[in-house]
């Protein structure tokens, strides 16, 4: 997903101020809200449950005849993300399993016919909205129940050794043209029917043998398809279109650690990670990451210049798992202190390093610094190394509390061009303090 330097091709006439200006909310709010949810919820054991268990459609009707989200309410949604000091969202519309949770035209699995009764996609946005949230669309390519959507290797039939002959054959009377048409007129719909839409989050193109990428899709007309019917809108860059300079307005690492991000800085990327492993409800899944660990990855995030997106998958029943509203509260609570070390900010002028221990964000409109004490100096003397006559005042973010800064260090041990800042012995009540510079 790494998109072609220096691609000539161009699918837009939008020069690249235009680009900047087109994204700049997104570059400054850094924090977003991913949820995943459709029928996999009732399986509660991954989104790709259907095929990793190869189930057939009959087999995994159950689910849409038992989905009756009779708790959903997506203000209680909106009103937990604000919180937790999100500025958007991202929303399955459709995931891999085909699944519907608006009520299109083009066919009858969608959530309108199930037990919920309604258009469960129009009263997010609203709820959403309501709450001064932007809004985006997760729209999978992909879909494992439309019947003209050839079976291939991540297909719930797929055919794990099988040769091409055997596609062809699994494949007769399965036509992606077909199939082309329903992608399209559903994204014309998704785009068209719900107001305003800032974001759209296509997912996703695996190209090669068996596999599928722009040609499957039509990606150039479904990308100028999308910024007629949207024209501020934002898309994410798994349609294929690496090959095109304006392709893609994003990267998308997914799932990695922290130590990786800095390979992205400098350009214009979000990573999108789960609070346990899996992006769908897994109620079985036990290895919840830490309040710190979340904090980690969204401060090294801004820390590289990118923005985080954090998965929640609802429940059956429409609600957020209570181990996820602990850990949106948490962040809410470390985002009501120091959310400026994060709105608006970006990585550090290179010639601010970070003390070991710490990660250094930047905020260029306000030309100050915050240090994001990871580990707190057990002295409270914390060395800025080359920081004298640069910096005028210093202070904890969370109370504006003056901090000393010296440039003498305990006999000697600091070098001229160093300073060192006066923290107090005692850290803090907060898991990752801030300086602000
Ligand atoms: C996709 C989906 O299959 C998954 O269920 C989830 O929605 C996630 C956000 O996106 O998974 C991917 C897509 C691309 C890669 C890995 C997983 N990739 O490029 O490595």
């Amino acid at each position: 997903y790494t998109a072609t330097a220096g691609a000539q091709k161009k699918i837009t006439d939008e020069t690249e101020a235009q680009k900047k200006e087109r994204m700049a909310w997104w570059a400054h709010d850094r924090f977003g809200m991913f949820i995943h949810w459709g029928l996999y919820a009732l399986p509660a054991r991954h989104e790709w449950v259907k095929q990793r268990e190869r189930m057939t459609d009959e087999q995994y009707q159950v689910y849409f005849d038992e989905f009756n989200p009779d708790l959903y309410n997506p203000k209680q949604w909106a009103k937990q993300a604000k919180k937790a000091g999100m500025k958007y969202a991202v929303i399955t519309t459709k995931h891999h399993e085909g699944f519907c949770l608006f009520d299109s035209e083009f066919t009858d699995y969608k959530s309108t016919n199930t037990k919920a009764g309604r258009d469960l996609i129009a009263e997010f946005v609203e709820a959403f909205r309501a709450e001064g949230l932007k809004v985006g669309f997760y729209y999978s390519l992909i879909d494992w129940h439309h019947p003209d959507f050839t079976i291939d290797r991540i297909h719930p039939q797929r055919i794990d050794e099988g040769s091409e002959a055997d596609y062809d054959a699994v494949n007769k009377g399965r036509d992606m043209k077909k199939y082309r048409k329903y992608l399209f007129n559903q994204v014309r719909e998704l785009l068209t029917n719900y107001g305003k839409i800032d974001i759209i989050w296509f997912d996703f193109s695996y190209p090669g043998k068996n596999g599928k990428g722009k040609d499957d899709w039509n990606s150039v007309e479904l990308l100028k398809m999308a910024r007629e019917l949207q024209p501020g809108i934002i898309v994410d860059n798994r349609l294929d279109l690496n090959d095109y300079a304006d392709g893609a307005d994003f990267e998308t690492p997914e799932q990695v650690k922290t130590e990786e991000l800095a390979k992205y800085k400098g350009k214009m990327w979000e990573t999108c990670q789960t609070f346990s492993g899996s992006w769908g409800y897994y109620r079985d899944e036990n290895t919840w990451k830490s309040q710190r660990q979340l904090l980690d990855l969204l401060i090294t995030s801004v820390a590289n210049g990118g923005n985080l997106l954090l998965n929640v998958g609802p429940t059956g029943r429409g609600e957020f798992d209570y181990r996820a509203i602990n850990a949106l509260d948490g962040l809410g609570g470390w985002m009501h202190a120091n959310s400026r070390s994060v709105y608006g900010c970006t990585f550090a002028p290179e010639d601010y390093k970070a003390p070991t221990g710490t990660k250094l964000t930047y905020n260029p409109e306000t030309n100050r610094l915050y240090l994001h004490l990871f580990e707190y100096p057990s002295s409270g003397r914390l060395v800025l190394p080359g920081y004298k006559n640069k910096i005028r005042y210093t202070q904890f973010l969370h109370d504006n509390s003056e901090i000393g800064i010296s440039a003498e260090g305990p006999s000697g041990t600091l070098k001229n061009e160093d300073l060192i800042l006066l923290l107090p012995e005692q850290k803090p009540g907060m898991e990752i303090p801030v300086v602000e510079i």
